[in-house]
């Protein structure tokens, strides 16, 4: 049985990594990019997250990162999901201990915007008693966010950047007159650039902090350093298309490392794993850690 093949092979692993991507969150309403639910105004979600799109049309790019704040902001439609609360259990020693007893770490490096995940270990640090012992606490410290936070507002010119939750960010995204926000696209409005959202250090105009193509993800060191050491790697709702995420299950490998996919459907990172969990992964991860 895989799952009696990964659980002693977790056994034995001294650093977990997990990847993850927008399969993470399927389960909690946010779309993926690259499976038919991620379109929004008959447009590939990736085409707009480019730098060159910015440049040609911020506009445009502001709406769709508008649009996507706000179905996030909205509590209903983005709670953290089974998924994240298992991953987040796992950064907690005394958990840890009883499915890999010998790890000395364990990381997850996430594709996602979200901050689901980062919610998901706050809301466990929330529940542990003030006295418990740190072996008994999330590692709050044990997630990066290698492509960015969507709400996170950076400046074009002299690179400020700060979280904003404001719901509109500024008054010419308020598109609460438009009653069916899906149909947003067929009401597109040209927003002067003095109108979009301006950085609060220096006036100029802003853009969303998340990592276009083109550009160099986040916190990469550090997250080369883990993969690097890495024995155990668990790629979770990725379709492990976009580099570098996609190059580090690999790299586990190459040094020896095991690798478990779990994955809705087929994924390029199938051939090569160890183990393959085919199915959501809010149900999968729960078979492997009950
Ligand atoms: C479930 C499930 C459930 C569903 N349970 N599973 C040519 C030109 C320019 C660049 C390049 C080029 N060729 C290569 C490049 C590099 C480029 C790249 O890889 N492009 C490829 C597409 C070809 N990469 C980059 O540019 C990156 N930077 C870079 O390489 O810098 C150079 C550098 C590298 C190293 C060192 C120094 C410098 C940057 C990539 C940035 C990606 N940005 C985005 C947008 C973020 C902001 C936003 O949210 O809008 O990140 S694009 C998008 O793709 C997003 C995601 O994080 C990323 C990955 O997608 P993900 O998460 O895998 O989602 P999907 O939809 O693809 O898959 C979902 C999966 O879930 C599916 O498999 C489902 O089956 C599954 N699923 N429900 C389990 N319930
Ligand atoms: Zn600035």
């Amino acid at each position: 049985m895989t799952i009696t093949r990964l659980r002693d092979a977790l056994r034995v692993s001294k650093n977990i990594i997990v990847i993850a991507g927008a399969g993470l969150s399927a389960a909690s309403g946010i779309p993926t990019f690259r499976d038919g639910g991620g379109l929004w105004r008959s447009l590939d979600a990736t085409t707009l997250a480019t730098p060159t799109a910015f440049a040609a049309n911020p506009s445009l790019v502001w709406q769709f990162y508008h649009y996507r704040r706000v179905k996030q902001v909205s509590a209903l439609e983005s709670k953290p999901n089974l998924a994240h609360h298992i991953i987040a259990k796992l950064s907690v020693p005394e958990f840890r201990r009883e499915v890999a007893p010998n790890a000395k770490s364990f990381h997850l490096i996430t594709q996602n915007v979200d901050r689901l995940s980062v919610r998901a270990l706050q809301s466990l640090e929330s529940q542990v008693p003030a006295n418990a012992p740190p072996s008994a606490r999330p590692q709050m410290d044990s997630v990066f966010e290698m492509h960015g936070r969507i709400f996170d507002v950076k400046c074009t010119s002299c690179d400020y950047c700060v979280e904003d939750l404001s719901n509109p960010l500024c008054p010419a995204l308020d598109v609460s007159h438009i009653k069916d926000y899906n149909d947003a696209g067929t009401k597109q409005i040209d927003i002067p650039l003095k109108e979009l959202p301006r950085c609060s250090a220096c006036h100029a105009l802003a853009r969303p902090g998340v990592v276009w193509f083109g550009e160099t993800p986040y916190q990469l060191s550090e997250i080369n350093r883990l993969v690097f050491k890495a024995d155990m790697c668990l790629v979770v709702g990725t379709s492990s298309t976009v580099r570098p995420a996609s190059l580090f299950a690999s790299r586990v490998q190459k040094r020896g490392g095991k690798v478990a996919v779990f994955n809705l459907a087929p994924s390029v990172a199938d051939e090569s794993a160890d183990f393959v969990f085919r199915g959501p992964c809010e149900t999968e991860l729960g078979r492997v850690f009950p």
